[in-house]
């Protein structure tokens, strides 16, 4: 099994207010811990890695690989929903707590952009490519040229065209974005993030998930970060490199997330209409989640022995 801080729950109001650099050395790994409804099977790819002694870094994107390969896995790779002209493009990122990363977006026709993002990293001078670009990229590389808009998605997308054409809400019904974050047995920390972006988006629009910063972040004197929900709010506050920021002046990983999807919302006055949610992992193996979603002022989830947030949203105040 894939669960590695069954006592998470216990130790949190504990750890929560000491500071990272003055706490007792208290380090549990592996650890994976990834979003949403199709987290559990992608942390079992990476735990299959992490559990052998493997790198954080093969981990995450193993463990992204899961939903991205997977038609019926609507907001990822193959099968994802097109933007409002029926195409699909992808948006996606790495990240080693070393700084290394790699990224690319508005990438079409290819099942796996998280391994382009990952040759990106390793064989080019840069950090980012895109559209085109990427494009040309992963088919120097040896990716294989797919269509990812399957039958079902470009059934969805005619019926949205005829019934309401405008850009539906990101909402716990139509988004599943995946960021993976993995904490190797020699405690290297490594970050994933992977997604089709916002159903029926503008052609060539561009999320958080492949902006190092935004969509995830990795720093292996601190910890890890990734978002899921509106992106557009997410890069306003630099989300997930703010998330490690607050873990690097001390607090606890879901602290960290609840005081960064604080600041979306002072960025973001419609706030009450979007979601947005953060994970976070601690070098020392700690991890949290907070998370804000439409109908609840805020809603908190919590991780499940570092598995996946699920805990229903609570209304706090
Ligand atoms: C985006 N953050 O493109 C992504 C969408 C998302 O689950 O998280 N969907 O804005």
């Amino acid at each position: 099994m894939p669960t590695t801080r069954r006592d998470f729950l216990h130790q949190l109001p504990l750890l929560a207010a000491t500071p990272l650099a003055a706490a007792t050395p208290l380090v549990d790994r592996p650890v994976v811990i990834s979003t949403w409804q199709h987290g559990l099977a992608a942390n079992a790819a990476a735990w299959a890695i992490l559990s052998e002694g493997g790198d954080a870094l093969d981990a995450a994107e193993a463990g992204v690989r899961v939903p991205e390969a997977d038609p019926e896995e609507r907001s990822v790779g193959l099968g994802g929903r097109p933007d409002r002209d029926g195409k699909v493009s992808l948006d996606a990122a790495i990240m080693r707590g070393t700084g290394e990363a790699g990224s690319v977006a508005f990438l079409e026709g290819f099942v796996h952009p998280i391994s382009v993002a990952r040759r990106v990293m390793e064989r080019t001078p840069h950090l980012m490519l895109v559209g085109a670009g990427a494009r040309d990229f992963a088919l120097a590389q040896g990716f294989e040229e797919t269509e990812l808009l399957t039958e079902a998605s470009r059934a969805e997308w005619l019926q949205w065209r005829e019934e309401q054409p405008q850009l539906p809400p990101i909402n716990v019904e139509n988004h599943d974005t995946i960021g993976l974050l993995a904490l190797d047995r020699a405690g290297r920390i490594a970050a994933a993030c992977t997604t089709s972006g916002a159903a029926y988006k503008y052609h060539g629009r561009v999320g958080d998930s492949p902006i190092i910063g935004a969509g995830l972040y990795a720093d292996g004197a601190v910890g890890a970060a990734t978002a899921t929900g509106w992106g557009e709010a997410v890069i306003r506050a630099c989300g997930s490199f703010l998330v490690v920021e607050l873990m690097r002046q001390g607090y606890a990983p879901g602290e960290a997330c609840r005081l960064a999807v604080e600041r979306v919302i002072e960025k973001y006055p419609d706030y009450r209409s979007i979601q947005v949610g953060f994970i976070a992992l601690d070098v020392r193996g700690r991890t949290g989640g907070y998370c804000i979603q439409p109908g609840f002022d805020y809603a908190l989830y919590t991780a499940d022995g570092g598995n996946r947030m699920v805990v229903p949203p609570r209304k706090l105040g």
